[in-house]
């Protein structure tokens, strides 16, 4: 059995722009600054340790506590910009990917650092899409470790070296090739110095992994 895991943010979505607003209004809150720039590094890693990386910039330390209320207080904020999204902010072209893939009997899976994973394929009208769904809410280690990905190919019930992993994010790259899984680079994740495939598009995917998995 052959599967593709797909990473969510930046690879079936695009909520960064979400992302940016609700980081930037607890920042600006805290008098610290941050940018879109500063929200690239941000891609793929997760909640407590984005904030770490906001923080940064910040002229004092935090307690944890004062963390997990900034943490809270952003992720209310995304939460109420996701109720914004419906299916129109998914491209046609994903949806035509997936289905290519699944007639193919292609078992496919999300591996994602968020926990509104569901909540999220929820909205764009995929719940039914994946045959194994990893997030934030099921793993305790954030990529480039490749736990979310190798609990996904677990779900499926296939080992790495059959499965391949969608990905934009650096740190997602790094993550799949730890977990010993062919990957395929979007957006910025396309110039990593190891990555297996790159595509400018998801409309590319079908042949990319079609050439994969011939035996
Ligand atoms: P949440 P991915 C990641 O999703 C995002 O790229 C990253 O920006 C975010 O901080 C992380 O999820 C955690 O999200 O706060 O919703 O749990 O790219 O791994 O699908
Ligand atoms: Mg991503």
């Amino acid at each position: 059995m052959k599967a593709v895991i797909f990473d969510l943010d930046g690879v079936i979505c695009f909520t960064d722009k979400l992302h940016y607003k609700a980081w930037k209004t607890v920042a600006d809150e805290q008098g610290i600054y941050f940018d879109e720039k500063i929200n690239d590094r941000l891609r793929g890693v997760s909640r407590m340790a984005s904030l770490d990386i906001i923080l940064e910039r910040a002229g004092r330390a935090y307690s944890l506590d004062e963390k997990k209320e900034i943490a809270e207080k952003k992720n209310s904020i995304y939460v109420s910009l996701l109720d914004t999204m419906n299916e129109n902010d998914l491209d046609d072209g994903v949806k035509e990917v997936l289905d290519t893939l699944r007639e193919r009997g292609t078992l496919l899976a999300i591996g994602s650092s968020s926990k509104n994973t569901k909540k999220i394929l929820e909205k764009l009208g995929l719940k039914d899409y994946f045959d194994a769904v990893s997030d934030g809410t099921n793993i305790t280690r954030s990529k480039p470790d490749p736990e979310v990905f190798l609990k996904a190919a677990q779900m499926l019930g296939v080992e790495p070296e059959d499965a391949i992993v969608v990905e934009d994010a650096l740190s997602g790259i790094d993550a799949a090739l730890a977990g010993g899984f062919k990957c395929v680079g979007i957006g910025e994740a396309a110039t990593h110095p190891q990555v297996t495939y790159s595509i400018k598009d998801m409309t590319e995917l079908p042949e990319v992994v079609g050439g994969v998995f011939v035996s």
